[in-house]
């Protein structure tokens, strides 16, 4: 059978397999968070985003996704997390479709699955902005949970739109990050992102950092976390847990 007509089975707990990501705070080197990215087994292959989000959304299979995501992340880190010394509440970024951020069926989800030596941090991006999104996020503040803009100069997003939204984390595309060297004008873009940013009183991560000299440059222009190859893949639980026992 087609990949689209196994979809739903490959969407069991079983199947489903989340990486993380490590965030470092730039001044620290610490890892104080991570970004939990899916992959789908399928047989002896591994199925990446970009090939099973179309077909997820297709067959509005989004929230079977991201509910599977999250339940099995958090689960996974509820243990692995009491192993190892690190900056508490450790930070869990979460990707969730648009149609998906909404108070009360996040709530549902993710409230059983709370604890104190976590912080859930949910990723909006700037495609998902509407009146209805301001509502659900700022329920989701009030209840404790962080909030970032993911992908932040791609999309339609402003001061205004981040102002309303009044979000823990910007997070800088990773165009902007990749081009920093030889593109005069994105590079020019990075300390109006942080200014923006730190007029809304946002922290910004920088994703994509894939050396050093990116990272020390971000730093030195305000930036405060950073992700990318440089710090770590996503990779499995028990190879994050590794590089945490190293970092700690
Ligand atoms: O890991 P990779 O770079 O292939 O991920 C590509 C994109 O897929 C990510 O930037 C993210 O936006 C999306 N993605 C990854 N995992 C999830 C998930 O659990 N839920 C949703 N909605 N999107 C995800
Ligand atoms: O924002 P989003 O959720 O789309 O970002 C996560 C994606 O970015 C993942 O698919 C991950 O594999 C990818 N990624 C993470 N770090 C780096 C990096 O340093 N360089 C590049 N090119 N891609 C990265
Ligand atoms: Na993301």
């Amino acid at each position: 059978r087609g990949l689209a007509y196994r979809l739903e089975d490959l969407l069991q707990p079983e199947q489903v397999l989340c990486l993380y990501q490590p965030i470092v705070e730039l001044a620290s080197g610490r890892i104080t968070g991570c970004e939990v990215l899916m992959r789908l087994r399928d047989g002896d292959s591994i199925l990446f985003p970009d090939k099973v989000i179309p077909l997820i959304l297709e067959q509005q299979l989004g929230w079977a996704l991201d509910s599977a995501v999250s339940r099995k992340a958090l689960q996974e880190l509820a243990s692995g997390l009491a192993l190892v010394d690190v900056p508490r509440p450790f930070k869990v970024a979460l990707n969730f479709f648009p149609d998906n951020i909404r108070a009360e069926r996040l709530q549902g989800l993710l409230q059983p699955l709370r604890r104190d030596d976590l912080a859930i941090n949910v990723e909006v991006t700037e495609y998902g902005m509407n009146a209805d999104l301001f509502t659900d996020v700022a329920r989701l503040r009030s209840e404790g949970y962080l909030i970032s803009v993911d992908d932040f100069g791609t999309g339609y997003s402003n001061l205004g739109t981040v102002k309303r939204l009044a979000p823990d984390f910007l997070k800088i595309d990773r165009s902007f990050v990749h081009d920093m060297e030889d593109d005069a004008l994105r590079a020019s873009l990075i300390p109006e992102i942080v200014a923006i940013a730190h007029a809304v009183d946002a922290a910004i991560i920088a994703e994509g950092v894939e050396n050093r000299q990116q990272a020390d440059k971000l730093a030195a222009l305000g930036v405060e976390y950073a992700q990318g190859y440089w710090f770590g893949k996503p990779m499995p639980l028990a190879d994050f847990l590794t590089l945490l026992r190293k970092n700690g």
